[in-house]
């Protein structure tokens, strides 16, 4: 919207409200949300993909739509595969159906779960995929099919195979996430710990403003083409665990091996606490603050993730401005805040 688009935006029915982390854009003072429009929709529904399209005559599509959490396409891999992979064809054959191959851009969310078993470190637009899991077959499906319709239709249709990409408005299910959460409640005294599950897997973890920005970026472009975006480097759920907890001042020591390795407060630095306005912490030294629980294991698990930006950086000129610590403080600072507002409240 601030670069004067005109947004639409598809929701699923819910019987709940669900657009907490877009609320905000209706409430902008400038008045930018006359630019935005939301749309009940779903992947899976092809007549109501096909009516969007038709009444929007988009000139760029987004689609980043997606069953899009890893575990969970284990319990539900017919949905997954439903919405990631074959929802991706709807919308292109509704482009293509009404007429609007020379007009709409299409990008499509492809991801660095395509690598899966990595076959190649670094892993660039030339590594060959490895899926491991329905999440990622399905993203699979997408991916070459935005290729096969780009080479049979001549379409505008690009594949961005985005490396995790994260920030406050992270889902807090996904790790990073469910870690800043767990460790700014923790201080507040309204979590005791956080069970995760594999603490060795590393990922290659950027900004999500960064890689939107990549996004946008690669459907300016005259010819459509793949690209990698990453930040070239990687560091376990482990490390993460340990950088959010010392940007709060408190030191993590892990201990114990497997499913009994464990997280335990080393040390705390109050004047840390302090600036957050934090006089006396619910967490003390000894606590056990991180704990494993099999049940987030993943039956099949991408160990390794670490992208080679080098022709998005080429290309694109894509620099990203984020590196892991800024986007650690960014989303520990902003979950402080919703842990300090959640503290009074629940009183
Ligand atoms: O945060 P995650 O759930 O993200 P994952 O599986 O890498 O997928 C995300 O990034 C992809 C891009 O590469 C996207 F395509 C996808 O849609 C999604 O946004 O898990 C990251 C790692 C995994 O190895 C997982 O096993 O963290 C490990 N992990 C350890 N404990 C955990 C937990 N993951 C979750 N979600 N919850 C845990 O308690």
């Amino acid at each position: 919207m601030e670069k004067g688009y005109q947004v639409h935006g598809i929701k699923r029915k819910s019987s709940l409200f669900n657009t907490q982390r877009i609320d905000h854009i209706y409430q902008d003072p400038h008045e930018i949300h006359l630019n935005f429009h939301l749309h009940y929709g779903d992947l899976t529904d092809s007549s109501n993909i096909i009516r969007i399209i038709q009444e929007v005559q988009p000139d760029e599509i987004y689609n980043l739509g997606a069953m899009s959490h890893v575990k969970v396409s284990f319990d539900m891999p017919e949905y997954a595969a439903n919405a990631d992979g074959i929802g991706t064809l709807r919308i292109l054959e509704a482009v293509r159906l009404l007429g609007l191959t020379q007009k709409t851009k299409i990008y499509q969310a492809s991801t660095s779960e395509l690598f899966g078993l990595v076959q190649e470190i670094p892993q660039t637009e030339k590594t060959p995929f490895y899926p491991r899991s329905p999440y990622g077959v399905a993203k699979l499906f997408a991916y070459w099919t935005i290729v096969n319709y780009r080479e049979a239709y001549n379409m505008f249709a690009a594949n961005g195979i985005l490396f995790n990409h994260e920030s406050p408005r992270r889902g807090e299910t996904f790790v990073t996430r469910k870690i800043t959460r767990a460790a700014t409640l923790m201080v507040y005294g309204l979590q005791k710990k956080v069970f995760l599950g594999n603490l060795d897997a590393k990922r290659d973890w950027g900004h999500a403003k960064d890689y939107v920005e990549a996004m946008w970026k690669m459907l300016q472009l005259d010819n459509p083409d793949d690209f990698v975006i990453a930040t070239g480097h990687t560091h376990s759920i482990r490390d993460f665990c340990s950088k959010t907890f010392m940007k709060l001042g408190i030191e993590i020591e892990f201990s114990g091996n497997g499913i009994d390795e464990k997280g335990i407060v080393k040390s705390i630095d109050s004047k840390v606490l302090n600036n957050y306005g934090i006089d006396k912490p619910a967490i003390n030294i000894g606590d056990v603050v991180i704990e494993i629980d099999p049940a987030y294991f993943r039956p099949t698990e991408v160990d390794l993730l670490i992208g080679n930006p080098v022709k998005a950086k080429k290309i694109l000129n894509w620099v990203p401005k984020y590196n892991l610590e800024m986007l650690i403080n960014e989303m520990v600072d902003s979950d402080m805040e919703i842990a300090r507002i959640e503290k009074l409240t629940r009183k």
